[in-house]
């Protein structure tokens, strides 16, 4: 057909390299930009594809590799909800990057056969991309492979450079333009007012606290937090944002180098040549902008992290106290979902609060998913990627309950707020913030206020390269490993010599290495552990 030879003779324009094998992991494809053209040029395709079997829903596809370095791409697809991809396509882009070029095209349209997608139908791709150097010419192969199965009723809208969670929230607003939830008006303005009025709902009148310095990790980030700061001058919002790290020059290295929310998180240090004064409220973005860690120096000079474990349990202490003056503690469920990067202490924190907690595998979907199952599930990895979802029921339920006392009034009045301050599809280092500094204001609390909610078990987080960490298989959301077959028992017998001590093993989703995770009570009893788990025949 037309198709099938347009498809094979584009397809000859974006060869793949010899012998490399690409996989749809937790975060999309991602490696190295050099060996990216043909798998742009094929997700190009199965956006295509995914939007007309959905009868023409625009789909997202962004381009970034967020806390990677400057040199690395990738690209991930959403849905038109404004999720992760469902999970059944991953493997049918997994197939479609890994095709031999000979048989590409006749792979293509027999795809489309069994997926019964017919390509005469519209199709409708939203598309954006961080700050990378390479994105502008990985963006064009993806618009040849999408234009490969243009059948004239194809429609591309790109946003050019934009933030990962500012494209979910672009997908789910056009999908549900006119619709009975119309999720917000389907631009960067409309997404940046909807967070912004919520927010001043929430702090209207409130004194002002100290300027937010906020590393922007020198990508996409940085013109987002100086657009928010200039529209939270103009509503006169009692906080002011000090943006650093935020030269986005492409191809100087800068972009997540030395500094930003993976930097801050892993090495458990400030950014390189920063030095904030005692006590002064620092937040770090990763390259995307969907991660967010704050952080800040005691009186002592001591360096604190509030990671993510710490930003979900002042969400949850905050929500749980709203839904009570609400009124409407037994009839919603609060949850908070974790993985097994949790500090310990948060979770005794969070269970303390009669807060339930559920623990899945790493990835933001898993996360996504079981927060869904409460009236209002706050997901956080430990790493600052995550939100807070709040069920329709409950968004329904808030709006329709007619308050007998001011003070409940005000509750739900947050409550709704806070619904549209947290992005609804994805974790959002901005919205976050905006979340966070929200409660601080509202508390009038310091950075030292809010680490006293619990102390961090101190721990350590370990890469090691393994010849075949396919080899390494886990159960029970990761925490403990099924094969190698022996070693978790000889694990669990260095964890029962430490009080408090826990420590796990699992393969990691997004680089050939597995990870060695590790707390216990002190700092050194930590770093021991992790060794103890690190030379265990690993
Ligand atoms: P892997 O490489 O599977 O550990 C990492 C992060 C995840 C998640 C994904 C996607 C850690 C320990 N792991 O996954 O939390 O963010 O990348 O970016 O931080
Ligand atoms: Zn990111």
């Amino acid at each position: 057909s037309l198709i099938t030879e347009n498809i094979s003779k584009l397809a000859h324009q974006h060869p793949p390299p010899a012998n490399h094998i690409y996989a749809y992991g937790t975060a999309g494809f991602r490696t190295k930009a050099t060996v990216l053209d043909a798998v742009l040029f094929r997700v190009g395709i199965i956006a295509v594809f995914r939007s007309q079997k959905l009868d023409g829903k625009a789909v997202g596809v962004m381009v970034t590799a967020s806390h990677n370095p400057e040199s690395d791409n990738g690209v991930k697809l959403v849905d038109p909800h404004g999720d992760m991809l469902d999970p059944s396509w991953e493997a049918y882009a997994t197939a479609l990057a890994n095709t031999p070029l000979d048989s590409f095209a006749s792979y293509c349209t027999q795809l489309a056969n069994t997926l019964k997608i017919d390509l005469s139908k519209k199709a409708n791709i939203i598309i954006a991309r961080d700050t990378r150097p390479s994105g502008d010419s990985l963006l064009a192969s993806l618009k040849d492979g999408i234009h490969a199965v243009n059948n004239g009723s194809v429609q591309v809208e790109d946003y050019g450079l934009a933030t990962t969670p500012a494209l979910h929230y672009l997908v789910r607003a056009t999908n549900s333009k006119g619709t009975n939830d119309e999720y917000g008006e389907p631009t960067i303005n409309g997404y940046m007012d909807k967070m912004v009025n919520a927010f001043n709902g929430l702090v209207q009148g409130k004194p002002s606290i100290a300027p937010l310095k906020v590393d922007c990790a020198n990508g996409i980030g940085a013109p987002y937090i100086h657009d928010l700061n200039s529209r939270l001058n103009r509503v006169d919002a009692p906080l002011t944002l000090e943006p650093v790290f935020d030269d986005t020059t492409a191809g100087i290295g800068k972009l997540n180098n030395g500094c930003g929310a993976d930097h801050v998180k892993s090495k458990q240090q400030l950014p390189v040549g920063f030095s904030p004064t005692p006590n002064q409220r620092c937040a770090s973005l990763d390259g995307d902008a969907d991660r967010i860690v704050y952080y800040y120096n005691d009186q002592r000079g001591n360096f604190k992290l509030l990671d993510g474990d710490k930003i979900a349990s002042l969400l949850s202490v905050f929500i749980i106290d709203l839904v009570d003056k609400a009124g409407l503690s037994d009839t919603a469920n609060v949850g908070v979902v974790q993985t097994a990067y949790a500090n310990g202490c948060s979770s005794k924190f969070i269970n303390a609060q009669q807060v339930p907690i559920k623990c899945v595998p790493t990835g933001v979907k898993h996360l996504h998913h079981a927060a869904q199952q409460y009236s209002v599930g706050v997901y956080f990895e430990a790493n600052g990627h995550g939100t807070v979802l709040f069920s329709d029921e409950f968004i329904n339920l808030i709006k329709n309950t007619v308050p007998v006392m001011p003070a409940q009034q005000t509750a739900l009045q947050q409550l709704i707020a806070l619904s549209e301050v947290a992005n609804q599809t994805v974790g959002d280092a901005l919205s976050d913030l905006l979340l966070v500094e929200a409660i601080l204001i509202q508390k009038q609390w310091g950075p030292a206020e809010w680490d006293g909610l619990y102390e961090d078990f101190p721990n350590r987080l370990v890469k090691v390269t393994v010849p075949d960490r396919t080899a390494f298989t886990t159960t029970d959301a990761e925490r403990k490993l099924v094969t190698p077959a022996d070693l978790q028992k000889e694990i669990d017998g260095h964890v029962s010599k430490y009080q408090d001590g826990r420590s796990f093993v699992r393969p990691s989703g997004t680089e050939d290495c597995v990870r060695v995770y590790a707390e216990a009570q002190t700092r050194g009893q930590a770093d021991e552990l992790a060794f103890k788990s690190t030379i265990v025949r690993l």
